[in-house]
C-alpha cells in the first residue's frame, strides 16, 4: 500500500485537475474502450501539461447503463477497464510523477444489479431492504409521488415482486439509497476508507447534494420551477449532517481533496459545503454557468446563450465564495456537457483562438480549474444528425421524449445534436494514425473525423498550440499567489462582446479581458483602474491568443475572440 504523502491542508488551491473519462481515453487492449493501462501509457501527456490531480471517472464492476454511474460494485474494478493490480499500478506510477489521484464515488444511487439492491428487491423483509426508498404505490396504483427523473420519465420504478415502487432519480437501473439508514452510511464510509488506504488522494462525490430526501416523499405541486420534485431531494435536510460524518471519518483523517457535485444548488449551499470551518468538502462544482442556453431553464429547449446571464453568474460565484469562505471548482467542460468551445464560442474559423480565450477566462478566476481530456487540444462537438449515432442514455430518452411531445424526427435530432452528453464523449484524438491512436479496434462510439488535424501529438510538438497555451497558464497557477487570493472583481459594465475582471492584492493587480464576438471590440476600463494604471510601477503582459502584444491602456482594442492577462505591479510609495 503506498503512504500518503504529507501535504498542507490546502495544498489543492494552487493546483489543476485533469479529468479522465476512461471509456474514452486511450484503449490498449483493441476492445474499442478505453481502460487503466491506456492511462497509464498518457500520463507523461497529463504531466507534462503541469497537471496535479488527475480525476478518474468511474471504472469499478458496472452493467455500463450509465457508463460506470451505475455501480455493482464499489470494490473491484470492471474488467472491461483492467485489475486491480492496474489500479494498483496507476497510483504508483502517478506517486511516483508527484501527482494525485482522485477517483469517482457514486453513493447517492447504485446499479440494480449490485447485491444490496437484488437482496432488497427479493423480499419486504430482507435486512438489505433500507438499503433503497421503497414507496407503496398511490391510491391509483401509479407512482407515490410525481417526482420526474433526471433522465426522463417517472423517478419511481414499479417491482412486481415485492409490489412497491423504489426510486430511482437517474436511470430506472440506478436505485438511490437511503442514506437515512444508518447501515447505508457505514458502508459508505467503509468503502472510502478502502480506497484511501489503497493510497488514494481524493474523492469526486457524484450527486452527493441528493442523498437527503423530505421523508414525506410530497407531490411537487408545480408552483416553483422546474416542478419535478428536486426541490424536495436537492440541499436536502440532513445532508451537511451526512457530509460532516464522511469528512469526521474519512476525509480529513486521510488529508484528502474533496469535490461534490451539486446539482441544482445554490450559493448558500455551496458556501457551507466548502468553507474549511465547515469540516464538509475542499471544493464544488455548481452548474449556474452552464444554463445560459437553457431557455426557461429546461435543458432540452434551446436558446442562443445569454452572454450577460454567463458572466453575471461567473461573478455572483466568485464574488459569493469568496465573502463566505467557500472555494469553487472551475470548469467549463464535462462528459455531461456539450464542449464550451462550440458552445460559448467559434470551433471553426477561430478554433484555436476560441479555445485560448475560454481557458484563459476561466484560468483567471479564484478556485481550482479542471481540464476535461480533449479540452485542452480544442475538441469541438460532432453535430451529428443521425441519432443512431449516439449512445447515452438520457439522450436515447430525451430523443424519445421530444418525438413523444410533438417534435418531428429531424427537430428532434437537432436538439440532441446541441445538448448530448456523447458531444464530450468521443474517443480522445491522440494522433493522425488510423482511429486517432485511441483504440486498433471498433470504438464503441464514433472518432471525430477532425483527428487528422486536431490531435495531441500535433500539440504537443507545436509551442504555439492550445496544449501549450493550457501549460502555461497551469504554470502561472503555481507561481503566481494572486491567482490564489486576489479578490475578484469584475471590469466590464454589461459590455456585448467584453469580459473582464480582475484579481487585486495590496500591492498587485491581475488583470484579464477577453472578447467572446467575432467582431472587434473596444472596451474602456473603469476610472479607478485607469487611475491604478497610471500609477503602476510595471505591467506584463503574462499570455495572450493574439500576436499583437497589446498595451495594457485605458481603453483597448480586442480582435475577435482575443483573450489578455496581464500583472500591474503598484509604486511602492
Ligand atoms: O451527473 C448529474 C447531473 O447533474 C447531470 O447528469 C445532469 O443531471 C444530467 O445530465 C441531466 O441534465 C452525475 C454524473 O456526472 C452523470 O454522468 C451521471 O449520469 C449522473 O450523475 C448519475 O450518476
Amino acid at each position: 500500500m503506498e503512504s500518503n504523502r504529507k501535504r498542507t491542508s490546502d495544498w489543492w488551491r494552487t493546483s489543476t485537475v485533469y479529468q479522465v473519462y476512461p471509456k474514452s481515453f486511450k484503449d490498449t487492449t483493441g476492445r474499442g474502450t478505453g481502460d487503466i493501462r491506456g492511462l497509464i501509457e498518457k500520463l507523461d501527456y497529463i504531466k507534462n501539461l503541469g497537471i496535479d490531480i488527475v480525476w478518474l471517472q468511474p471504472v469499478y464492476v458496472s452493467p455500463q447503463n450509465d457508463n460506470g454511474y451505475d455501480v455493482a460494485d464499489y470494490y473491484n474494478i470492471d474488467p472491461a477497464f483492467g485489475t486491480m493490480e492496474d489500479f494498483d499500478e496507476l497510483v504508483h506510477q502517478l506517486k511516483k510523477r508527484d501527482m494525485y489521484l482522485m477517483i469517482d464515488i457514486v453513493v447517492n444511487h447504485s446499479s440494480t444489479e449490485h447485491r444490496w439492491f437484488k437482496e432488497a428487491r427479493s423480499s419486504r423483509d430482507n435486512p438489505y431492504r433500507d438499503y433503497y426508498i421503497w414507496r407503496d404505490p398511490a391510491e391509483d396504483g401509479g407512482p407515490p409521488n410525481n417526482w420526474q427523473s433526471k433522465f426522463g420519465g417517472s423517478a419511481w420504478q414499479y417491482d412486481e415482486g415485492t409490489g412497491q415502487y423504489f426510486l430511482t432519480l437517474f436511470d430506472k437501473t440506478q436505485a438511490d439509497l437511503n442514506w437515512e439508514n444508518e447501515k447505508v452510511r457505514e458502508e459508505v464510509v467503509k468503502l472510502l476508507t478502502f480506497w484511501a488506504e489503497k493510497g488514494v488522494d481524493g474523492f469526486r462525490l457524484d450527486v452527493i447534494n441528493l442523498i437527503s430526501k423530505d421523508q414525506d416523499f410530497p407531490d411537487d405541486d408545480g408552483t416553483v420551477p422546474p416542478g419535478d420534485g428536486r426541490r424536495f431531494y436537492t440541499d436536502g435536510p440532513r445532508v451537511h449532517e451526512y457530509v460532516k460524518e464522511l469528512n469526521e471519518k474519512v476525509f480529513t483523517p486521510f488529508n484528502l481533496v474533496t469535490v461534490g457535485e451539486m446539482s441544482s444548488t445554490t450559493l448558500e449551499h455551496c458556501i457551507r459545503y466548502s468553507n474549511p470551518q465547515e469540516k464538509e468538502f475542499s471544493m464544488t462544482f455548481n452548474f449556474h454557468h452552464l444554463k445560459v442556453d437553457y431557455l426557461n431553464g429546461q435543458k432540452w429547449e434551446l436558446k442562443p446563450y445569454d452572454f450577460e446571464e454567463l458572466k453575471s453568474v461567473l461573478s455572483e460565484w466568485q464574488t459569493g465564495m469568496q465573502k463566505g469562505g467557500g472555494w469553487n471548482a472551475l470548469f467549463w467542460n464535462n462528459h455531461d456537457q456539450p464542449h464550451a468551445l462550440t458552445r460559448f464560442t467559434d470551433d471553426g474559423e477561430y478554433r484555436e483562438e476560441s479555445a485560448k480565450m475560454l481557458a484563459t477566462t476561466l484560468h483567471g478566476l479564484q478556485g481550482t480549474p479542471y481540464v476535461y481530456q480533449g479540452e485542452e487540444i480544442g475538441m469541438p462537438d460532432p453535430k451529428w444528425n443521425d441519432i443512431s449515432e449516439y449512445r447515452d442514455i438520457e439522450t436515447l430518452n430525451m430523443y424519445k421524449i421530444l418525438i413523444e411531445n410533438g417534435k418531428t424526427p429531424e427537430e428532434a435530432a437537432h436538439i440532441v445534436s446541441v445538448r448530448s452528453r456523447d458531444n464530450s464523449r468521443l474517443p480522445m484524438l491522440w494522433d493522425d494514425s488510423d482511429q486517432a491512436g485511441f483504440t486498433t479496434g471498433e470504438p464503441w462510439i464514433k472518432i471525430d473525423e477532425r483527428y487528422l488535424v486536431i490531435n495531441a501529438k500535433a500539440q504537443t510538438e507545436d509551442p504555439d498550440s492550445i496544449y501549450h497555451h493550457y501549460r502555461k497558464l497551469i504554470e502561472l497557477r503555481k507561481k503566481l499567489p494572486i491567482l490564489i487570493h486576489g479578490q475578484y472583481i469584475r471590469l466590464d459594465d454589461k459590455h456585448p462582446h467584453v469580459y473582464a475582471y480582475a484579481r487585486v492584492t495590496s500591492e498587485e493587480m491581475l488583470i484579464v479581458v477577453s472578447n467572446f464576438s467575432r467582431e472587434e471590440a473596444l472596451f474602456n476600463f473603469p476610472q479607478e483602474i485607469s487611475a491604478r494604471l497610471h500609477h503602476a510601477r510595471s505591467t506584463e503582459l503574462l499570455i495572450s491568443n493574439m500576436e499583437d502584444n497589446l498595451v495594457l491602456s485605458p481603453s483597448v482594442r480586442i480582435q475577435p475572440f482575443g483573450s489578455y492577462m496581464w500583472l500591474i505591479q503598484d509604486d511602492k510609495e
